[in-house]
């Protein structure tokens, strides 16, 4: 019987909910690299641009819906007969739709914002714009509640523990590029945790199990399994 499962997922995880994976666009957005917009420096350079990037991000979530795959996974965290640690690196809300709870968004959440000045966070509109003042200081410093790229993820002490406390250390629907979300699997192996990778094609990552397919009909069959024991 398995203990307490970590659980780390990527934007294969909602593909099939018709959200764009990094690779499948080449990375590409309006012909720019995600790369180059998801940065602070972007923000500095040019606010509109990236405010736009996230406002279009921030609508296909909000009309996004979830798939089997996050369904199954709210219901073993549900069900499970020990803790399911879901950790990921998505900025939409879809696990927490299916009725998941405590989703750690490593790196951040699209639907919320944040104030560069005075790190109030709430729920952003659906359009945010340049200017928008901070609801808690008034100061025109709001930004998207995301961790762009050479910005320290969120959560990385409460991730730690979750993996220390884990004896299944399973991946879903990422190409293990970005880092330090592509480290953990080694982290669960150095630490003699059974690893799994559910996606669509296996990454070349060492995990002890791969299956591939589509999230919405392996992450289900694998749910099912586990909770029949
Ligand atoms: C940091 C929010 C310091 C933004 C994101 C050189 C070498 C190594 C590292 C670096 C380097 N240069 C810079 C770095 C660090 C950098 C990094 O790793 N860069 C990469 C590009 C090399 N990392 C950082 O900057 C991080 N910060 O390092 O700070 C630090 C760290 C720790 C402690 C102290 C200091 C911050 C990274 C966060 C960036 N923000 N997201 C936004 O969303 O707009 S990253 C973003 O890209 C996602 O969140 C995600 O993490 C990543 C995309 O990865 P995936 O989710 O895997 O998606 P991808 O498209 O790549 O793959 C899709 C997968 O789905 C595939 O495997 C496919 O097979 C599968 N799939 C597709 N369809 C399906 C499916 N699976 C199942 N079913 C399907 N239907």
């Amino acid at each position: 019987m398995t203990g307490a499962i970590f659980i780390l997922s990527g934007a294969g995880l909602s593909a099939e909910s018709g959200l764009r994976t990094f690779r499948a666009a080449d990375g590409l957005w309006e012909d720019h690299r995600v790369e180059d917009v998801a940065t602070p420096e972007a923000f500095q350079r040019d606010p509109k641009l990236v405010q736009r990037f996230y406002n279009e991000r921030r609508r296909q979530a909000a009309e996004a819906q979830p798939n089997a795959a996050h369904k199954a996974l709210a219901k073993l965290q549900k069900n499970h007969n020990a803790p399911v640690y879901l950790v990921t690196q998505n900025v939409d809300d879809l696990l927490e739709r299916s009725g998941a709870e405590q989703v750690i968004h490593m790196h951040g959440a699209v639907k919320d914002a944040l104030c560069a000045a005075c790190a109030h966070r709430w729920t952003a509109p659906r359009e945010m714009q340049v200017a928008d003042p901070c609801p808690s200081c008034g100061q025109p410093k709001t930004r998207p509640d995301i961790v762009w790229f050479g910005e320290i993820p969120y959560h990385m002490d409460v991730i730690q523990d979750a993996i220390e406390d884990s004896d299944l250390f399973v991946s879903i629907g990422t190409s293990g590029t970005v880092y330090p979300a592509a480290g953990f699997g080694q982290m669960a192996r150095h630490l003699g945790i059974k690893t799994l990778e559910l996606n669509l094609e296996a990454s070349n990552a060492p995990f002890d199990v791969q299956r591939e397919g589509k999230a919405s009909d392996i992450v289900p069959a694998w749910v099912d399994e586990i909770l029949r024991g």
